[in-house]
């Protein structure tokens, strides 16, 4: 499927003599996560066949791939947490494990047969526009290069795994490893285990190692605000009832979309009282799952509800009750051969640390090396943050498109409903360079101000500023999640409006070219 490229070389200077067709309109996606997925599919459906999607990994699925923990699941009910255009009537439960969600992808791979499109094992490490020809060239890791007219980044957010900067850390002299790269071949049972990090990935691994474990201390730098889960299993009737009728599934996830856009500005909007009902809910939950008012205190967050992100958990608290676990707040001073000791010279000796500690912001930096017209690096473009037109496309870096960008991450809803516009954008954008065999299309600098001022103009009045968070930059700006409702940024950004983009044509007659290439 991929013998359409043009490599190394190959591709002569100039424009192809039949500009666009399927063979000479080489589309490269980057990563084989949700996002390339979905875009893949659209492609597909649009009948827009010539593209590659290369996966630096073995397999696809991104982050249902790589986080495999015990306890691994998603806290977005599964029935908003999938494609509205690939819906799933036999999810198991009504918050998917991690299990199933890539079981889920790899039967849309096949039953869209991407895989055919896909090649694996593919890193690319840096990306070049031709301004004349309108071509991307992207060097990959192995030094080959690949040309593409369109490039669609779909490398995710949160993908590298963050380990903590803590002296001493490759002292450990046992077992050490992230939530994201879990080693099931390591036996949790009758070991002493330490769990760094109380965030989304903890609240979910602690319940489901603790019972397998001799003994669990949590290391807690800042406690979470969590609410009840309210998970439960689908009966195969109800499975049956939604396979039966569509139209149930989509009831059912319109009504969990719709539950959170009406919800949502109590997680996001800077809005005490609001943040209060959040809090109340939450401390509710806590007086419930924990009896000893000690622990309690410890375990309640002194920030406001909603800024940092809201984790959702049914047994998190409850696992503290066990005999077997404890929580440590002490600061962590050094890891050691033995252990982790902390700030008051307490040395706690395990036999495994396992870091639950997030990743690094990919959101708003650029993934690799990116040079668009006039050799404008993405990291210079990026300098004073990250930014882009509805978190797609930035001035400069014409047809490329990103999935998942700047300022697209919502605090309360699906991911998938910020992806979906923009999969709807770029396809279009493709279909308008392709049929009318554009150059390019790129987003004018001047719309994509307006868009970053008014996104960042927003900002004070969202919760994000109050506390430390990944959400933040160093500087305390937020470059990574969407100020308001998910409708409110589908509706302005499924939609690629020509107005907002500098549509460039190729600047001779196509048999001149061919002329001049010859
Ligand atoms: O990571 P995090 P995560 N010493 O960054 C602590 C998504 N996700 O992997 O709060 C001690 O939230 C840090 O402490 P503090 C979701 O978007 C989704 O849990 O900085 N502790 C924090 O407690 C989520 O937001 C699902 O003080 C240290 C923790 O490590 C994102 O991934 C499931 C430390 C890191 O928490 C990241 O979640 C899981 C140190 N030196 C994740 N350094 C779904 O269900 C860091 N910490 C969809």
């Amino acid at each position: 499927m991929i013998e359409h490229l043009e490599r190394d070389g190959e591709y002569v200077a100039g424009a192809p003599a039949e500009p666009h067709t399927e063979t000479n309109f080489p589309i490269v996606i980057i990563g084989a996560g949700f996002s390339g997925i979905g875009m893949g599919i659209q492609l597909k459906k649009a009948g827009i066949h010539s593209f590659t999607i290369f996966e630096r990994a073995g397999e696809i699925g991104g982050t249902w791939r790589d986080n495999t923990y015990p306890g691994a699941a998603c806290d977005v009910p599964s029935h908003a947490y999938s494609l509205s255009f690939e819906q799933n009537p036999n999810w198991s439960r009504r918050f998917s494990t991690s299990g199933e969600i890539q079981a889920y992808l790899l039967g849309i791979v096949d039953k869209w047969k991407l895989r055919e499109h896909m090649e694996f094992g593919v890193e690319i490490d840096e990306a070049r526009f031709d301004d004349h020809d309108g071509i991307w060239t992207l060097r990959r890791r192995d030094g080959q290069t690949v040309t593409a007219r369109v490039v669609i980044s779909a490398v995710g957010g949160l993908v590298d795994p963050k380990l903590p900067e803590i002296r001493g850390i490759d002292a450990f002299q046992g077992k050490r490893f992230h939530t994201a790269r879990w080693d099931h071949d390591y036996a949790l049972e009758g070991k002493r285990v330490a769990v760094i990090g109380t965030g989304a990935s903890a609240v979910q691994v602690v319940p489901a190692i603790a019972p397998r474990v001799k003994d669990l201390t949590v290391f807690q730098r800042t406690p979470a605000w969590v609410v009840p889960k309210f998970d439960g299993e689908y009966t195969e009737r109800t499975k049956g009832r939604f396979a039966r009728f569509p139209l149930l599934l989509q009831l059912s996830r319109s009504f969990k979309y719709w539950m959170s856009e009406i919800f949502g500005p109590i997680v996001y909007l800077n809005a005490p009282r609001l943040s209060k009902r959040g809090e109340r809910i939450s401390t509710r939950h806590l007086h419930a799952q924990v009896k000893d008012p000690v622990l309690r205190e410890k375990l309640t967050p002194s920030f406001q509800f909603g800024c940092k992100r809201m984790l959702i958990s049914d047994d998190y608290w409850a696992t503290f009750e066990r005999d077997n676990v404890h929580l440590e707040c002490t600061g962590i001073r050094t890891i050691e051969e033995a252990g982790i000791r902390t700030e008051d010279g307490e040395l706690h000796e395990f036999d495994a640390i396992v870091f639950a500690t997030g990743f690094e912001l990919g959101l708003s930096n650029a993934p690799f090396p990116i040079h668009g017209r006039d050799g404008l690096s993405l990291t210079d473009a990026w300098k004073d943050g990250a930014a882009a037109y509805k978190g797609m496309t930035v001035s400069g870096f014409p047809n490329w498109f990103i999935l998942m960008g700047p300022n697209t991450g919502p605090g309360h809803t699906s991911v998938l409903v910020f992806t979906e516009a923009q999969i709807r954008h770029a396809v279009g954008a493709i279909k308008k360079i392709k049929n009318e065999g554009l150059r390019y299309v790129n987003v004018r600098k001047d719309v994509q101000d307006g868009y970053n001022d008014r996104i960042q103009a927003r900002m004070p009045y969202m919760v994000w500023g109050n506390c430390n968070s990944w959400y933040l930059n160093p500087d305390g700006s937020n470059h990574s999640l969407y100020p308001g409702p998910a409708f409110e940024y589908v509706a302005s950004a499924c939609n690629f409006e020509e107005r907002d983009y500098e549509c460039a044509a190729f600047e001779a007659p196509v048999e001149d070219r061919t002329a001049t290439a010859a």
